[in-house]
């Protein structure tokens, strides 16, 4: 599943008021009041791609401009969520109104005293308040290369474990691939899907696409769902055509949610 939004931006076209070209009477020939010029500057300091975020979460930004910040918005997928306008802006969320495993988009824009705005990129973020985030027991990220006596037989695969705190219904993994350049189209060619040891009762979304920078999401819940304790999510490569990635890598990086 691909996870496509738009992003609106408006941009408020700002109707500079000509302070004290027309006043008569008092007030002297210099005007001393600055003229907004610029457009503000925007960052959001406290978020990264796929982040679970729960509760109330204080997005943190750095709002800038020649002049003055009127207004820090949040937007979740393209809505304004939040607002705040004293610096430094923390704007608080309240993420518990969407659906825990939900992927939203969010980004901030920040409006300066002449109406003028700047938007950060929309980044991905995942809603985990019924739940937590997977630590791995070793790494979250790693290469899987096709090795180059490759006949088509051989497992090509990887196990990642993390130590379960409790049972859970449901894992929702999102899985980033990392494609050399030059490296033919690897297809429909993976295997994907989460077990426990020593049962390893799997759920398995077989022969996902790969693509360059392009999230794998997969969403299980089995029957039963996960015990706590020992469980692993893995992959199995099995390129379609072996022949074009003989000695090829593949990496790849997961972020992995799991709800009680
Ligand atoms: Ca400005």
């Amino acid at each position: 599943m691909k996870t496509k939004w738009i992003v609106t931006m408006v941009f408020a076209i700002a109707a500079a008021a000509a302070i004290g070209c027309d006043e008569e009477g008092s007030g002297g020939p210099n005007d001393t009041e600055q003229e907004d010029l610029e457009n503000p500057a925007i960052t959001m300091d406290n978020v990264v791609l796929y982040q679970g975020v729960s509760g109330t979460f204080g997005v943190e930004v750095t709002a800038t401009d020649d002049v003055g910040i009127a207004t820090v918005e949040l937007l979740v997928d393209g809505e304004v969520a939040a607002s705040s306008t004293a610096d430094p802006f923390t704007v608080s969320w309240d993420t518990t109104a969407l659906a825990d495993g939900s992927i939203v988009p969010i980004s901030v824009r920040a409006t300066d005293t002449a109406d003028k705005t700047a938007e950060t990129e929309p980044v991905l973020v995942v809603i985990v308040n019924n739940g937590y985030v997977v630590e791995f027991t070793d790494e979250f990220s790693g290469t899987m290369s096709i090795p180059a006596d490759y006949d088509g037989t051989q497992e090509v695969d990887v196990k990642h474990h993390w130590n379960a705190p409790s049972a859970a219904s449901r894992i929702l993994g999102i899985v980033l691939f990392t494609i050399e350049e030059g490296q033919a189209e690897w297809g429909t060619g993976l295997d994907i899907g989460t077990g426990y040891c020593p049962d390893s009762g799997v759920s398995l979304d077989s022969m996902v696409e790969i693509l360059d920078g392009s999230p794998v999401v997969f969403d299980s819940q089995p029957e039963g769902g996960y015990p706590g304790g020992d469980q692993m999510m893995f992959f199995h490569l099995r390129p379609v055509n072996p022949t074009e990635h003989l000695g090829d890598s593949l990496g790849y990086e997961i972020h992995a949610y799991a709800f009680n």
